[in-house]
C-alpha cells in the first residue's frame, strides 16, 4: 500500500522528510513498531534485532545500557539495522542549553553519526532543539527531534500547561519531529492530538498487549487504543523482548497497530 492512502492527512500535512521515511518504512514493514531494544550487550542487541526486525519500524535505543559497548560493533549494530529498513532512534532525553546538547551528539558515543532522531526535554528552552540540529549538520546528516509532551511514567512532573507549552514551541519547529505522548493513557494521547494537530508525529512508550501498571512505575496502556487516539507509532520494550517469543509478539504488536491505522 502506498503510504499516501495510509496515513492520508499525516502524510498530506507533514512537510519534514524525516517523517515521510518513517510513514513510507511502516508501510514497507506493516507495522507502527518501535522496538525499545533495552539490552544490556552487544550479543543480546545483535540476538534482538535479528528475531524482531521484520516486524518492527524503528529501533529505540539506550546506548548508555550497553555493557560491552564499543564503537566498532555499534557500527556494524546500526548497519544491520539499516539494512532492515529500520529509523534509530536514541532516546536520549537531552535537556541541556544548546551548546552543551550540540556537543552530547559528540563525544564516546557520537550519538549525531548514527542517530535518526532522538528525544529531548524542552524544560531548558528552545535553543535544545537548535543544538541537537546544528549536531546533525556537523555530521552532514539529518535528523528529527521528539520533544517530551508527555510521559508513561506514574507521578511525573509534565503537568499539562507544560504539555501545550511544548506542544505551541515544537509544533512551527522544522527540527522537531514530534512529540512523545503517554501511550498509558488513550485520553491523554487523544488530548495531545488536539494540541498537535495532524502536522507532527505523536510516537507513545507506555504500551504493552497486557494493560496496568509495569516495573517501578511504569504504566501500560493498548497498543490498538493507543493508534486510535492518535499515535503515529507505539514504543514496545518488554512487551516485546520479555515476552517467551519475541518474534511472535512483535509480530503480534505490528498486526494490531497496522490494523489500527488503516481504521483510523
Ligand atoms: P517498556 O519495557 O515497554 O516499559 O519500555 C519502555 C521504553 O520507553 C523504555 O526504553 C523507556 O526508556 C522509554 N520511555 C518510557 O517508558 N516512557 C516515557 O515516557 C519515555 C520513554 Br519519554
Amino acid at each position: 500500500m502506498e503510504a499516501r492512502d495510509a496515513w492520508k492527512v499525516r502524510w498530506e500535512t507533514s512537510t519534514l522528510p524525516m517523517a515521510k521515511t518513517f510513514m513510507e518504512v511502516a508501510c514497507r514493514k506493516k507495522s507502527l513498531v518501535c522496538l525499545a531494544a533495552d539490552k544490556y550487550t552487544m550479543n543480546e542487541m545483535f540476538d534482538l534485532l535479528n528475531s524482531v526486525g521484520s516486524s518492527i519500524a524503528a529501533l529505540k535505543t539506550h546506548v548508555d545500557l550497553i555493557s560491552d559497548w564499543n564503537q566498532d560493533e555499534w557500527i556494524r549494530f546500526c548497519m544491520l539495522a539499516q539494512e532492515m529498513d529500520l529509523l534509530i532512534f536514541e532516546d536520549r532525553k537531552f535537556a541541556d542549553i544548546g551548546k552543551i546538547s550540540r556537543k552530547q551528539m559528540g563525544g564516546i558515543y557520537n550519538i549525531k553519526e548514527w542517530s535518526d532522531l532522538v528525544t529531548a526535554h524542552l524544560i531548558s528552552g528552545p535553543d535544545v532543539v537548535d543544538g541537537l540540529q546544528a549536531a546533525w549538520s556537523d555530521a552532514s546528516r539529518e535528523g528529527g527531534v521528539l520533544l517530551l509532551a508527555q510521559m508513561s511514567s506514574r507521578g511525573n512532573l509534565l503537568t499539562p500547561d507544560y504539555t501545550s507549552t511544548v506542544v505551541e514551541a515544537g509544533r512551527a519547529h522544522p527540527g522537531v519531529f514530534g512529540f512523545i505522548g503517554n501511550g498509558s493513557n488513550a485520553n491523554s494521547v487523544r488530548e495531545l492530538r488536539t494540541m498537535v494537530g495532524d502536522g507532527k508525529m505523536i510516537w507513545t512508550p507506555g504500551v504493552n498487549i497486557a494493560t496496568g501498571d509495569g516495573e517501578m512505575g511504569q504504566r501500560y496502556g493498548d497498543p490498538y487504543e493507543a493508534v486510535m487516539a492518535g499515535s503515529d507509532c507505539i514504543i514496545v520494550g518488554s512487551g516485546i523482548h520479555g515476552a517467551e517469543n519475541p518474534a511472535e509478539a512483535a509480530a503480534a504488536y505490528a498486526e494490531i497497530s497496522w490494523k489500527a491505522l488503516l481504521e483510523r
